[in-house]
């Protein structure tokens, strides 16, 4: 909340609390640790505890090696932190907390796992981190739920066994419509009417005509607001199809404004590897979809380089992206992360651990082309600002023309600078490739394009600073 960790080990100085919980994905990891390193010398007599989908899957390996952090709590955490608290107040013993693992004896104990929290039973979101952003004018995302889990198990995912971790398959759960519909208002009282709410369901169209009967009747909720609500959700590809079709027509009535959608790849080679059980073909089904219904997909999930791609791989890739409309630097040098708990780590590490901070992008590209050319972009990551800067504009312009708002003058403008970029950044891909695979240093190809972009993107600025904003431009 725009304190560093040294700010917030400063603001918690004089105070005494009980317990600081600490969340924690891979990605902050380091940061994490580093927290509660602070915190811990700031109150040493505070229990600091951690929990989120990261060290869920190491507790053990990050117990034993961070004697600041005294507890983790595995899984989903709104029944089993309150028997934490419970336990520190001396009114259940430790063994008791379910989902709980800590030290005694000078070894790491797991409980039991926690049974996993029913979604209509557990109370609504607390939003007072919320209210501290207002009151300092910080911006935040504003979330919220309307089901939890996932019921397919890609090999490169955790979601599947961070289910699991409370002791049986946990696939997808509702939360009922009318509670998400509460959440939302609870939203609103405290931020207002910000931008759209964005739903953290790993697939908003759940399972089967369970998981649409739930979507249409949080959407039919969803649009009794008044003001009405924008909102964002992310959808499995195979999800849009035409028995959804009709409830994502729905959805976008009741304010559904944009969809995170998981494509991976354009090779149905690695998404078979990665069990997306998806081709290629449904990915580029659902894209035209959607936009056709006039929602817009600004951002795809997308795996550049996974451990065995080979140069073809990639070929397909940037194919597919450019046919999207997403080839992007981010995308393009997409490495994909190796998570703890996830099928494909056991594949590709067998029993090597790389200790609870060293996952990620612990294993080597196996293709020595793909190895070179991943090396090459990651050398001149601080050197193509034109490429970065025309990310923003490819999601912005996939916004306006997908949701109709831009007039005809300046969509056919957007949609000659979207074409542009996409060929030239694709043609120095490929140039970019050949040289990895004639041994040479791939980079220059995609830094002559990112030079040429960064010159396309100031007309494009100044094209937009005449028309004011999209929305109002009649031409
Ligand atoms: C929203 C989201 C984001 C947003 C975050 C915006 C925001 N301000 O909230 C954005 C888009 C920025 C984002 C980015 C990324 N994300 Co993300 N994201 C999610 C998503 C979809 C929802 C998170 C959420 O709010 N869930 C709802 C709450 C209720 O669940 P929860 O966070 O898991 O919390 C529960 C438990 O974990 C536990 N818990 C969590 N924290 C704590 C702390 C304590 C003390 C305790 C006791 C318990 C506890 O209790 C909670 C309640 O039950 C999840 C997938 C998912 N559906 O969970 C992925 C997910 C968290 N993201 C993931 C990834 C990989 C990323 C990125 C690396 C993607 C990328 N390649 O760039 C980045 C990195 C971000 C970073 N620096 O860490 C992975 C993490 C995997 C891992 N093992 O670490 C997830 C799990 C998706 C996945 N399955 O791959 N993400
Ligand atoms: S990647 Fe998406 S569809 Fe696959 S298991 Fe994870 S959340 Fe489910």
């Amino acid at each position: 909340m725009s304190q560093d960790n040294a700010g917030l080990a400063a603001l918690v100085q004089g105070s005494d609390p009980l317990l600081i919980g600490i969340t924690c994905t891979y990605d902050n990891y380091g940061l994490a640790i580093d927290l509660a390193k602070r915190l811990k010398a700031a109150l040493p007599r505070t229990r600091i505890c951690m929990g989120g989908h990261h060290v869920s899957f190491v507790p053990t390996e990050a117990l034993s090696q961070e004697a600041s952090v005294d507890f983790i709590l595995r899984g989903e955490a709104e029944l089993s932190l309150p028997a934490l608290v419970d336990s520190l107040q001396g009114r259940r013993p430790i063994q008791e907390v379910a989902g709980l693992a800590y030290r005694q004896d000078h070894a790491v104990r797991l409980n039991e796992p926690a049974p996993a929290p029913a979604l209509d039973a557990i109370p609504a979101p607390a939003l007072d981190t919320y209210e501290v952003c207002v009151d300092r004018g910080v911006a935040a995302l504003a979330t919220a739920h309307a089901s939890r889990g996932c019921h397919m198990s890609c090999s490169f995912c955790d979601c599947m066994a961070f289910g699991r971790l409370h002791g049986r398959s946990i696939r997808w759960r509702p939360r009922p419509p009318n509670l998400v519909v509460q959440d939302l208002l609870n939203l609103r009282r405290v931020l207002g009417e910000t931008g759209p709410v964005y739903f953290t369901d790993e697939n908003f169209l759940g399972p089967g005509q369970a998981g649409l009967k739930h979507a249409s009747a949080v959407g039919a909720a969803i649009a009794e607001l008044q003001p009405p609500l924008q909102f964002h959700v992310s959808f499995r590809a195979d999800a849009v199809n035409r028995h959804s079709l009709p409830v994502i027509a729905a959805l976008r009535r009741a304010g559904l404004r944009s969809v995170f959608l998981g494509l991976e790849s354009g090779s149905q080679r690695i998404l078979d590897r990665l069990g997306k059980r998806l081709s290629v073909r449904q990915g580029l089904a659902a894209l035209g979809a959607l936009r056709r219904l006039g929602v817009a997909v600004p951002e795809v999930g997308f795996i550049m380089f996974t451990p065995d791609s080979t140069p073809r791989d990639l070929l397909a890739n940037a194919a597919l992206l450019r046919r999207t409309g997403h080839l992007t630097w981010s995308r393009l040098t997409q490495r994909l992360e190796l998570f703890p708990g996830t099928q494909l780590s056991q594949e590709v590490m067998g029993g090597r651990d790389p200790g609870p901070g060293g996952w990620g992008y612990c294993y080597s590209l196996q293709h020595p082309v793909v190895g070179r050319m991943a090396s090459g972009l990651a050398a001149i990551e601080d050197r193509v600002g034109g490429l970065r800067r025309a990310e923003g504009w490819l999601a912005r312009i996939e916004l306006w023309i997908s949701n109709g708002s831009c007039g005809a003058g300046l969509r056919r403008r957007l949609s000659s600078f979207r074409r542009r970029v996409l060929r030239l950044t694709y043609d120095a891909f490929v140039g970019s490739l050949r040289m990895a695979a004639m041994g040479q240093d791939p980079s220059h190809p995609l830094l002559e394009a990112s030079h040429r972009v960064a010159k396309w993107c100031e007309e494009l600025e100044l094209i937009l600073a005449d028309v004011a904003s999209p929305g109002r431009e009649t031409a």
